[in-house]
């Protein structure tokens, strides 16, 4: 059997794809281009949360936000490695997010106003990245799935710490409610946009469908968030901004507005309101660490050369 007809036949039987066997330029390209915007997005993310670890509230609340955003940081490691095994230069991948010539996820360009926007970022974003990842964990690139599968695991306890401090806001004062309230308007919008385009203009889904990188399309994940987050509002007391949205009995789902496409792709296309902001900040930390890695490059050289005396 040739390789292309091996390839094939692994992703028909369900089997997964590892990193020395041979895959399609595309299938490689493709992982390559996920993988990296995912990882891209985990360290970029740690930044709208990471701005209220010195004004949390309580020794408590700050203890669950540094874990959690350390939690990112973690995140993002595990996939530059899943992107190293495809042969990636993690340097490289540094270099493209710093130029703006990777993308990351359109979600981290939004400013947290105040402490309810660290409960939302936990319910909504950390739970629209739930209801996207888990079908990764069956993803065809081993150790993209792999990694996926302990990623959801702390991803759920994110969702979960967000859900709980709503809760307790919504029962504190009028002042806390109107936070909540407020952070829930500005976010629900970008979370249907984290799904990406509609069906109909996204450029990769077929293909990824085709090779089991992807098990559900955009629009279908974004329906089953909006199903799953119409409750969850309900049991809070909060109301999503969106006058459409309501039960449809024959299809069985919620009918929701109309996304504004046209934002979306202004944010992606570096103009959201955080874009810059981001960038620089991430550009700097590189900077920032330029010594470390000095460091670690001149301790390997030191070790390699009494290695060989
Ligand atoms: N933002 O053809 P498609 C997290 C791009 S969760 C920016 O549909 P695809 C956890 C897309 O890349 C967030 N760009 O693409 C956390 C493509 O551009 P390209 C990260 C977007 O790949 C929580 C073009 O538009 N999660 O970090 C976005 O089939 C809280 C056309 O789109 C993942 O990355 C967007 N929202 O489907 C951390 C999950 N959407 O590359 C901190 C893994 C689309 O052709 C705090 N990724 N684009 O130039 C995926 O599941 C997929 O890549 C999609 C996009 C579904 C995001």
């Amino acid at each position: 059997m040739n390789l292309e007809d091996h390839f094939d036949e692994t992703i028909a039987r369900d089997q997964r794809i590892e990193p020395r066997d041979w895959m399609p330029d595309g299938y490689r390209r493709t992982m390559v281009r996920q993988v990296a915007q995912h990882a891209h997005s985990e360290i970029i993310g740690m930044q709208p949360e990471g701005d209220w670890i010195t004004r949390a509230p309580s020794l408590r609340r700050k203890a669950i936000l540094l874990a959690k955003v350390q939690d990112e940081a973690g995140h993002g490691l595990y996939l530059y490695s899943a992107a190293e095994t495809l042969g990636a230069d993690r340097d490289d991948l540094t270099e493209r997010l710093i130029e703006g010539r990777q993308k990351y996820s359109s979600i981290f360009n939004y400013p947290t106003l105040t402490f309810a926007d660290v409960g939302v970022i936990g319910w909504l974003v950390d739970g629209a990245a739930i209801c996207n990842q888990v079908p990764l964990c069956r993803s065809s690139y081993g150790p993209y799935a792999r990694a996926m599968i302990r990623i959801c695991k702390e991803e759920s306890f994110h969702q979960r710490q967000g859900y709980e401090l709503l809760m307790t806001m919504m029962s504190g004062t009028q002042a806390q409610r109107n936070m909540v309230q407020d952070a829930t308007n500005r976010w629900w919008w970008p979370s249907l946009m984290m799904f990406g385009p509609p069906d109909a203009q996204s450029t990769n889904t077929a293909q990824s469908m085709a090779w089991k990188i992807k098990r559900h399309t955009n629009d279908e994940l974004r329906q089953r968030f909006v199903d799953m987050s119409v409750p969850q509002a309900e049991k809070l007391g909060v109301t999503l901004p969106d006058p459409d949205l309501k039960w449809n009995a024959e299809r069985g789902h919620h009918d929701f507005g109309q996304i504004d496409w046209e934002h979306f792709k202004e944010v992606v296309s570096g103009n959201g309101p955080c874009n810059e902001i981001r960038l620089t900040r991430r550009r700097q930390a590189h900077e920032d660490g330029q010594w470390v890695r000095d460091a670690a490059a001149a301790y390997a050289a030191k070790q390699q050369r009494e290695a060989v005396a």
